[in-house]
């Protein structure tokens, strides 16, 4: 079993008045810094709710629920498959899935109800201080749901971006440099399938992470993240970090990141390896304009630059093919 320690979620503190159009704040009791803060000594940071007042979990549970079970019966080709780990993943759910991709793709009825939490003001807010970029570097990547396996399934331990393979000195130097985007985990469930070893972003591996089993239930100071629905926790995705899943509790957690044009070669494709490059350029949120929604000047000018990195990036390949 993993250790069950508690996480702490950031208590509600004022909403500072903040200049969206750079990464200046004006309070000295700064929530956006105070998640920065965490996020930068632990890896992770956990963010009440009430933090997202314009999240309708509702609505969002309807979408999520109707997605997932759209995947299940094969009728949504984006899924993640059992028992891979990484990208690609096929599209026959026989085997089972853990995850449903693409959330925003037009062909699903609810895209926007996804697009909205996504775009979502005080979300971009916290994004943006969180990557360290100005709101017009910030570029739309990927909006996923991780869901409960189909049977038991766990994944092993991992750096999103640093194959196990790497040296120490791969490790140190790839960790020193900054990763120019955000990620998040969003609960429409109370959740705690997440386990991260805090601080192990700033560092290499050590000895007993090494020589561990990559499926090892108790690493030194391993913490389950805790989340419930409705918290948000942003984790730096080269946390070591592993998914531990119990297949007989709901989970739909959204599962999304949002980069920065100060981004390099790797995150290009970390991103488009997921295959969004392949409807994203088509679709440029057209619907919602007509509809008149408030977030879809933000989601237009996120979408360009992601369109943008995919020409430019061309071929990315895949992080680990066959895992
Ligand atoms: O299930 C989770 O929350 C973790 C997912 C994960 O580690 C991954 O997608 O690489």
């Amino acid at each position: 079993m993993a250790t069950t320690t508690e996480t702490t979620t950031l208590t509600t503190p004022p909403n500072p008045i903040i200049n969206t159009s750079s990464n200046e704040f004006d309070t000295p009791n700064d929530p956006y810094k105070a998640a920065l803060d965490s996020l930068k000594r632990d890896g992770f940071v956990v963010l009440p709710a009430s933090l997202f007042p314009s999240f309708d979990l509702p609505s969002l549970r309807t979408a999520a629920s109707h997605l997932a079970a759209t995947a299940r019966t094969g009728k949504w080709p984006y899924i993640r498959t059992l028992p891979k780990q990484f990208p690609p993943w096929g599209s026959d759910p026989s085997a089972g899935i853990w995850g449903v991709q693409h959330l925003m793709h037009p062909s699903n009825p609810d895209h926007l109800t996804f697009a909205k939490s996504y775009f979502d003001e005080e979300l971009l807010r916290y994004v943006q201080t969180l990557v360290g970029c100005a709101r017009e570097e910030l570029v739309m990547e990927l909006y996923n749901m991780l869901v409960r396996p189909d049977k038991a399934f766990e994944l092993r331990w991992h750096r999103d971006d640093i194959p196990a393979s790497a040296t120490d000195e791969e490790e140190t130097s790839r960790l020193g440099h900054d990763g120019w985007h955000a990620q998040w985990n969003l609960a429409l469930y109370d959740d705690a399938s997440l386990i991260v070893v805090p601080g192990s972003h700033k560092r290499a591996r050590t000895a007993a992470e090494r020589g561990a089993d990559p499926y090892e239930a108790n690493l030194p100071g391993q913490l389950v993240v805790k989340l419930k629905a409705g918290e948000v926790a942003f984790y730096d995705n080269n946390i070591l970090h592993r998914g531990v899943y119990d297949a007989t509790k709901e989970r739909m957690t959204l599962h999304g990141c949002i980069g920065s044009t100060r981004g390099d070669g790797s995150r290009a494709r970390n991103v488009l390896q997921h295959g969004v490059g392949d409807w994203v350029r088509g679709y440029a949120f057209e619907d919602a304009e007509r509809l008149g929604e408030e977030w879809v000047g933000r989601a237009r000018v996120m979408r360009e630059k992601l369109v943008s990195l995919g020409e430019k990036a061309g071929d990315v390949g895949f992080f680990s093919k066959d895992e």
